[in-house]
């Protein structure tokens, strides 16, 4: 029996590719699984693999050709039951010319799929689907390891998208997830127009306020991972939850917030020698610590510069203007990073804010701190310089406009106008939202910082 090899659809949207290497040559004997071919797709080099075991009878591409999915290019003779014609090894969507779905421009109307899919009794078979092309019969396909295919696309935890091929085709074309489209009908059954409804739904939604672009489900959807278990040993842990919520929020925060970081230096030999002096007589609780400080002089520069110290309300075209001082302070803890507020920190002076810290550090690492001492954030701290670095990009923590991180004071050689003298500087980086604030803005207010940083007097002066 001949086996028609076609190129599989390898990655969600890819459509075509070029043969970068061909692996075997007519009479080659195969295995299932045995590379035939490298494909380039503009995401990566993929191996394309037999689905059969057999003699390759026949090579239909040359290296360097631009091959669509769906194009047949192997004939393998298969040690399966011996047949004259050749069989097709149709992946999921043969691009066919000729269209398997009427297309209706009046979606409101009953959508006609006959070509494709005959609504008939399916079930609990998603894809049992009938037409002039050979579309595969998943779970035919499925079980069949023989004439296995890529079904990374259309599958999603053991689950497959009940949907004929060209309405999955649509899906991808529109940029919908089709396993957030709830199909219409039996079974479940997603029809084009069910795709077309949600494309508008979710529109609507997003273009009312309603929906913010990185609440629609499936935004962030996960790509399916490869079995890194073919390449090694691995080992899985699972996710704690203060991981879970971090990740939630970086990916929340990354995708939906445009975010520029602005860098500067602050000279704080001044501030670090008082700050020496001053805890010559102080307690490990009362210790002056460089956050603590970097608190004080953001809560002061807060105030001057309100609008760092708001969030941004899309849904009603409004910005927030927090009237109070809130500072979150990241904290490294086992469990993962965490950020507890120090609450109207521009009331207080730097030795309440150094205990206060303390306090609040050390309860977050023991996993001692309460949720509502995590809450109310308006501004947040990232100092990172403790454990080294000379500059990083904080990510802001929405719905918070602004975040500031901290890196390592180094002594670093300054020009002084006549020659270079070793100063103590403090690299900082602060990331905001550039929805909300402009770039001069951003460098306005964090060069205050590091004015009123190089003598601790401006915050008297300023404050
Ligand atoms: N540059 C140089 N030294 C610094 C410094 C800096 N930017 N920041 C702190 N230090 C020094 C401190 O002055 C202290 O030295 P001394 O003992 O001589 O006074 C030492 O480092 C240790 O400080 P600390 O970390 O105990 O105290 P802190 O108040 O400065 O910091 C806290 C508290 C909670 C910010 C810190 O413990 C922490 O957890 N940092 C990590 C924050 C984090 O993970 N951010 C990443 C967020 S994004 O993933």
């Amino acid at each position: 029996m001949k086996q028609e090899i076609r190129i599989p659809e390898v990655a969600e949207g890819v459509t075509t590719g070029t043969v970068v290497a061909i692996a075997v040559t007519v009479g080659d004997q195969v295995e299932t699984d045995q590379t035939l071919l490298e494909l380039e797709t503009d995401k990566s080099v993929v191996e394309i693999p037999s689905p059969t075991s057999g003699k390759v009878s026949e090579i239909l591409v040359e290296e360097g050709a631009q091959v669509d999915v769906g194009a047949v290019v192997i004939l393998i003779e298969s040690e399966s039951e011996a047949s004259d014609e050749p069989e097709s090894e149709a992946p999921d969507e043969p691009e066919s010319e000729a269209p398997d779905e009427p297309e209706s421009e009046t979606s409101d109307e009953p959508e006609s799929e006959t070509s494709d899919e005959p609504e008939s009794e399916v079930p609990d078979e998603p894809e049992r689907e009938t037409s002039d092309e050979s579309e595969p019969e998943v779970e035919n396909v499925t079980k069949d390891t023989d004439r296995q295919i890529d079904l990374t696309s259309v599958r999603r935890d053991d689950r497959v998208a009940p949907a004929a091929p060209s309405v999955r085709r649509l899906a991808r074309e529109l940029g919908v997830d089709i396993y957030q489209v709830q199909g219409s009908g039996p079974a479940g059954r997603i029809s084009a127009d069910d795709v077309r409804k949600y494309v508008r739904s979710t529109m609507k939604r997003v273009t009312s306020g309603e929906m913010i672009v990185a609440e629609i489900p499936g935004l962030h959807a996960q790509r399916p991972l490869p079995d890194f278990s073919r390449f090694g040993e691995i080992s899985r842990e699972p996710l704690s939850k203060v991981r879970e919520l971090t990740a939630d929020a970086m990916s929340y925060a990354w995708s939906t917030i445009p975010m520029v970081t602005q860098y500067d230096k602050a000279y704080i030999g001044k501030t670090e020698n008082f700050r020496k002096e001053f805890n010559t007589t102080a307690t490990p609780e009362t210790k002056l610590t460089m956050t603590a400080f970097l608190v004080k002089v953001c809560a002061v520069a807060l105030r001057a510069f309100p609008h760092f110290n708001s969030a941004l309300d899309l849904a009603s075209r409004e910005l927030i203007l927090n009237h109070f001082i809130n500072i979150g302070v990241a904290v490294d803890t086992p469990a993962g990073l965490l950020v507890p507020v120090i609450r109207k920190a521009d009331d207080k002076g730097v030795e309440k804010i150094a205990t206060e810290l303390h306090e609040l550090a050390e309860r977050t690492r023991e996993r001692r701190i309460k949720p509502a001492e995590l809450e109310g954030g308006t501004f947040t701290i990232s100092n990172l310089g403790g454990i080294g670095g000379s500059s990083f990009t904080p990510i802001v923590y929405a719905p918070q406009v602004a975040i500031l991180g901290v890196s390592e004071a180094e002594n670093q050689p300054v020009w002084n106008g006549s020659e270079f003298e070793p100063k103590l500087m403090l690299p900082l980086s602060l990331t905001y939202d550039h929805r909300v604030i402009d770039g001069a803005a951003g460098a306005r207010f964090l060069r205050w910082i590091c004015q009123a940083l190089e003598n601790p007097l401006n915050l008297v002066m300023k404050g």
